[in-house]
């Protein structure tokens, strides 16, 4: 059951899709009162918490899989530092799903800031705090399974990539010319490591303007496309929010006549200060503005490509020209001063304080049904329509085809347009764990095309932090190693041994039918793609803390390696499992364990990957010969299992050609059963029966 509540005059922010009557009366086991903070009214709605209740959500967020003990603060922020004290990074998911005495979740639809003090301030009292202006949704419905279910139904199926977006993509910033990004696909090729796709950060344009190309890095664009086509690899181009200022570029001088940026009080464009130096903010909250923007990505479209990544959207604002001004106004009078230590700090807080600073969020303007909205009122919803605006216009441009896009800032209802990635991670061993949590939050709140820069995108890796890390993100549906510009190089060939690297990407290939599988019952079922084990085995206490083991789909069960110099790790398995413990796709031992806490060796070129009894999971047999180029080209017609099934089994395989859109066509599935002698039959059509004993084109040979 589903109810909503409304609070002032909120906006519409279209996270919602379903329609559901508003009822008149407080929220159940929420109590809800007022205050001001910092001179503005806000509501405030407080649940007391059981000891033994666990909340979840909050999408992309910091700390654990459990949110309780920490203060969370939803304002999109471009931050990359991701360290456990800080509370906001790019996304804004207000979902949380409470597990225990009175088992339901809230959604809070406010685009504004939006605070949770989940036991934070006082250890069992959960707080929000929020605008005055929003629609809240309660909804409660048995198992957390269920009650997910539920809200995935409310906000609408999850974007679905093509294929190739499920496949391995190398990146970094940047591959700035058409002879790094080739050297870069010679890398892959010399090493026979599969790769479907290279990116192409923000050097690939012409003095950082989106929708342009430079010709001199790139001379014939279109050309190039094709020729890394040929080869196997999609180019999947950055597209940032600004506009770059500059006389005679068409976006530009379209927008400002057409009066599409944000607006200043007066009515005059915003100026920020991003990549390109100034720029306007196209306002992604205008329909006619989105439809504007979208449309701009035809221009890459028509030159071969057929996937993006949209950054910058929180919007990241590095100044607004109004405050700069403001600040060296102010050096200027500091200038001949004695500083002291309070002026001193006050000094360098200032100049320190310039970027991504809350009050410019207050000095511009948004235009919605005709209605001027202040910025802040509405900040978290500005990455969310960027990725819309593109989305939409795919639709009309590409009705047949799936385009691949991911964004960082979101909001819930962005995860029908695209995925996103988690932004400026680190090197650092302790983001493969975050990562892993992070997963779990995404989920529930429908993000399920979602990863990790590999390796670590800020700081200095190694090899071994770069291998555990990719041997982590072959699970993740969006498996992408990225890096900044000034770091050591972290591509898969850049180490002593290439061979491993080799090995656990083409595992991913090697997955590649179950996961792809596992990814589309998520999207059409609005269902987990990792389950967090609390989930599985509600009533396994000890299951219901383990924060880094994680279920992809119900049957199969990781526990990633994130320590350095570990040579295996311990792990709690609430049933019996078959564990494999795979060096490549070929190359593996079998071991079956018991129920309990367990030490598992896990050398560094290993994986481990537990099977749940009764479960078989549908892996490629080519990956298995070593003939996987790229996810595109892959022989999906023949399939090993991985079985730990003593008694019959079942799996339903979802096949297509990777690009098509009718997800719910009958002959997509395929319903692989194994009897108790191993037996195989394999049939086509979703439900039983429907083509029964009809060829199906599938060839299960093995049982391993
Ligand atoms: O931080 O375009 O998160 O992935 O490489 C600067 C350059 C802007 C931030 C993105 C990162 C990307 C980088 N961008």
């Amino acid at each position: 059951m589903i109810q909503k509540f409304i609070f002032g005059n909120p906006i519409e922010t279209d996270a919602v899709v379903q329609k559901i009557e508003c009822i008149k009366s407080d929220i159940p086991y929420w109590h809800q009162s007022e205050k001001i903070v910092e001179g503005t009214k806000k509501l405030v709605f407080t649940y007391a918490m059981a000891d033994e209740d666990i909340v979840y959500g909050l999408g992309e967020s910091m700390r654990g899989i459990n949110k309780r003990g920490y203060l969370y603060r939803s304002l999109c922020a471009d931050d990359p530092v991701h360290t456990e004290e800080k509370t906001s990074l790019y996304g804004a998911h207000n979902a949380l799903f409470i597990v225990g005495k009175e088992t339901h979740g809230i959604f809070l639809d406010d685009p504004g800031e939006v605070v949770f003090d989940i036991g934070y301030t006082s250890r069992n009292v959960l707080t929000i705090t929020c605008g005055t202006d929003l629609t809240a949704y309660f909804f409660t419905r048995g198992t957390i399974l269920e009650l997910i279910r539920e809200f995935r139904t409310m906000i609408g199926r999850s974007y679905i990539p093509p294929r190739f977006g499920l496949g391995f993509g190398q990146s970094r910033w940047s591959y700035a010319n058409e002879q790094e990004v080739e050297a870069v696909a010679r890398g892959y090729r010399d090493n026979q490591i599969p790769i479907d796709s290279i990116y192409l950060d923000i050097d690939y344009m012409e003095r950082y303007k989106d929708f342009t190309i430079s010709d001199e890095r790139f001379p014939d664009f279109p050309a190039f496309v094709q020729k890394m086509k040929k080869e196997g690899i999609h180019l999947v181009p950055i597209i940032d929010a600004g506009v770059k200022i500059e006389a005679g570029y068409p976006v530009y001088e379209e927008g400002v006549k057409k009066g599409y940026f944000c607006k200043n009080e007066d009515g005059s464009d915003f100026v920020g200060g991003v990549w390109p130096g100034r720029v306007h903010f196209p306002d992604m909250l205008d329909p006619e503005v989105r439809k504007w923007f979208g449309g701009q990505y035809q221009f890459l479209l028509e030159q071969g490509i057929d996937g993006f990544w949209n950054d910058m959207n929180e919007p990241a604002l590095f100044y607004s020209e109004e405050h700069l001004k403001e600040v060296f106004d102010q050096i200027e009078a500091y200038k001949d001063k004695n500083l002291d230590i309070n002026e001193f700090f006050a000094f360098t807080g200032m100049v320190s304080g310039i970027a991504n600073n809350h009050e410019d969020y207050k000095r511009f303007y948004h235009q919605m049904n005709g209605k001027r909205v202040r910025h802040d009122a509405v900040h978290n919803l500005y990455g969310f329509n960027m990725t819309r605006a593109a989305g939409e216009a795919f639709e009309e441009l590409e009705p047949d085809r799936r385009i691949l896009m991911f964004s960082r800032s979101s909001y819930i209802g962005m995860h029908r347009y695209g995925g996103i990635w988690t932004g400026d991670n680190q090197s650092w061993w302790s983001h493969i764990l975050l990562s892993m949590k992070q997963m779990v939050g995404l989920n529930m709140c429908g993000f399920l095309y979602a990863g990790s820069d590999l390796g670590g995108f800020g700081a200095n890796a190694t090899e071994d932090l770069v291998l555990r890390f990719t041997e982590y993100g072959l699970f993740t549906p969006l498996m992408r190693n990225h890096s900044a510009a000034g770091t050591r190089h972290q591509e898969a060939y850049s180490f002593e041994n290439t061979e491993n690297f080799k090995n656990i990407i083409s595992l991913r290939y090697f997955f590649l039918p179950y996961l792809y599988s596992e990814y589309m019952r998520a999207a059409l079922n609005g269902e987990m793609y990792f389950y967090p084990m609390a989930f599985l085995y509600p009533n396994d206490l000890h299951a219901g803390q383990v924060e880094d083991q994680l279920f992809v789909g119900q049957g199969m069960m990781i526990a990633p390696v994130y320590t350095q110099n570990a040579t295996g790790r311990y792990v709690y398995l609430p049933e019996c499992m078959k564990m494999y413990r795979f060096r490549s796709p070929s190359d593996f031992d079998v071991e079956l364990f018991e129920s309990g806490h367990h030490y598992v060796d896990c050398a560094l070129n290993e994986v481990l990957v537990f099977v749940r009894p009764g479960y078989i999971l549908p892996c490629s047999d080519a990956a298995m010969t070593g003939t996987v180029k790229n996810a595109d080209s892959m022989d999906l017609s023949r399939i090993v299992l991985l079985s730990n099934a003593a008694e019959s089994a079942h799996y339903l395989l979802y096949t297509d050609d990777g690009y098509e859109k009718d997800y719910e066509n009958a002959s997509h599935f395929i319903h692989i059963d194994m009897d108790e002698e191993g037996d195989i039959q394999v049939t086509r059509g979703k439900n039983a029966g429907e083509y029964a004993k009809k060829e199906c084109g599938l060839e299960v040979t093995r049982c391993i």
